[in-house]
C-alpha cells in the first residue's frame, strides 16, 4: 500500500528533517530526529488515509501536538504522496506553505500546532465527534514530554476517560528533554505512566525509536481499545533527542541550533549515509559528501548544553536515567549498524 517500509520512512524523514533545517536555519532538529519512528510507523504501519483524496470521510485524523516537529509530518506526508517533495525545500521560507510549526494549509494536516498543549484537546473534540456520529476513524496525536507541563493537556486528559473515548490513541515522544534542559529539571514528571493510568487510561510503556515495539504497540492498543471500549489508550514512547545523529544526541543545543555549513552538515548527512536502507535515494546528497569537514577540538562537540548543568550535580545521573529508560546510548545508529529494510 505505502510505497517505503517504515524504515525506509524513518531514513527520510530524518534526512529531509536534516536538510530542511540546515537549508531555512530553522530549529527543532532534535524534536524532528526523536520523532521520526513514530512518524515512520504511523504512516507507514498504522494510519488509514488516501493522499489524493485528503478529507476521505474514513480516514483516521492525526494531530502532531508538538507542532514545532513539523518538519517531521511534512517529510512524511510528502513522501506519502499527499504533495511533491521537492516542495519540502521551501520548508520556514517566506511564502512557504511549510511553516516552521505545522500548519493545516497543506493537504494532510487537519489542525495547526506549534502553540503547546492543544493537540490533545482538539484530538478529543474529533474523537468525541467522530463517536457521536458513529463514524469509524480514530484519531492519533503525538505529544511532547515537555508538553505534558501544559495544564490544558490534563484537561484534555480528564476529558478523554469521562467520555470514553477509545477511538483515542495519543502517543508521548519522551525524550526526557525539553528547549533548555532535561525534563526532570524543568518539571518533574514521574511516574509519568502512573499519572495517565490513575486519570483512566491504558498505558503501555516501550522504546519509542524501536520500531518493532512501536508496532507492537499499535497492535496492542488496537486490541486494548476493543476489548475495553471505555478507555482511551497513550503509548509512552521513550526517545532520545537527536536520535540518528550521534552528536546531537541527548544534546540540548540541537533543539535551536540547525545544522551548519561545515562539519555539522557533513557529519550528519555521513551518518546518516552509514545507515541508509536499500531502496531508499538521498535527494540532496546522492553520493554522500566528497571531502566532509570534520570537528576539530575547539568545535562545540560533545559538551554539555543543559541549563542547569553548571550547578545541578546529579547531572550524570539523569543522563544514565534517560539513556537507560529509551534503552540506547550515544551514537547509536552506528552502534547497530542497521540496515535493515
Ligand atoms: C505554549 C507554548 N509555550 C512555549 C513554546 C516554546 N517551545 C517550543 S518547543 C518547547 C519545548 C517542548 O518540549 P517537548 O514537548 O518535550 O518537545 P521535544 O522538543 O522535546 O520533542 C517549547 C517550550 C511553545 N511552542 N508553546
Ligand atoms: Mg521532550
Amino acid at each position: 500500500m505505502n510505497k517505503w517500509n517504515s524504515q525506509q520512512l524513518a531514513w527520510k524523514i530524518r534526512r529531509h528533517g536534516i536538510e530542511m533545517t540546515h537549508r531555512s536555519g530553522g530549529s527543532h532538529i532534535g524534536a524532528v530526529l526523536s520523532v521520526a519512528d513514530i512518524m515512520a510507523v504511523l504512516y507507514a504501519d498504522v494510519l488509514q488515509y488516501r493522499p489524493k483524496e485528503p478529507d476521505w470521510e474514513e480516514r483516521d485524523r492525526f494531530i502532531l501536538s508538538k507542532g514545532h516537529a513539523g518538519a517531521s509530518v511534512y517529510a512524511a506526508l510528502a513522501e506519502c504522496g499527499f504533495f511533491d517533495p521537492e516542495e519540502l525545500t521551501t520548508h520556514d521560507q517566506d511564502g512557504s506553505r511549510l511553516s516552521g510549526h505545522v500548519s493545516h494549509y497543506l493537504p494532510g494536516i487537519d489542525f495547526s500546532t506549534g502553540s503547546l498543549g492543544h493537540g490533545l484537546s482538539a484530538a478529543c473534540g474529533m474523537a468525541y465527534a467522530l463517536k457521536k456520529d458513529g463514524k469509524p476513524g480514530r484519531v492519533f496525536t503525538v505529544l511532547g514530554d515537555g508538553e505534558c507541563d501544559e495544564g490544558s493537556v490534563w484537561e484534555a486528559v480528564l476529558f478523554a476517560n469521562h467520555f470514553r473515548l477509545n477511538n483515542l490513541i495519543a502517543v508521548i515522544d519522551h525524550n526526557h528533554m525539553q528547549s533548555l534542559d532535561f525534563q526532570e529539571n524543568t518539571l518533574e514528571m514521574e511516574d509519568f505512566g502512573a499519572k495517565w493510568r490513575a486519570f483512566g487510561w491504558h498505558v503501555l510503556e516501550i522504546n519509542g525509536n524501536e520500531q518493532g515495539e512501536l508496532k507492537a504497540a499499535f497492535e496492542t492498543a488496537e486490541e486494548r481499545r476493543r476489548e475495553t471500549p471505555h478507555k482511551p489508550v497513550v503509548i509512552i514512547a521513550n526517545t532520545i533527542k537527536g536520535c540518528g545523529v550521534s552528536f546531537m544526541e541527548n544534546d540540548i543545543l540541537w533543539h535551536y541550533r540547525f545544522p551548519h555549513d561545515g562539519w555539522e552538515y557533513d557529519c550528519a548527512v555521513l551518518e546518516l549515509h552509514q545507515v541508509k536502507p536499500n531502496g531508499v535515494e538521498d535527494p540532496y546528497t546522492p553520493d554522500g559528501i566528497k571531502n566532509p569537514e570534520t570537528p576539530t577540538e575547539a568545535d562545540d562537540i560533545y559538551k554539555d548544553h543543559t541549563f542547569t548543568y553548571t550547578w545541578n550535580t546529579s547531572y550524570p545521573e539523569q543522563m544514565r536515567r534517560a539513556k537507560a529508560a529509551s534503552g540506547s546510548s550515544f551514537g547509536m545508529w552506528g552502534q547497530k549498524g542497521e540496515k535493515e529494510v
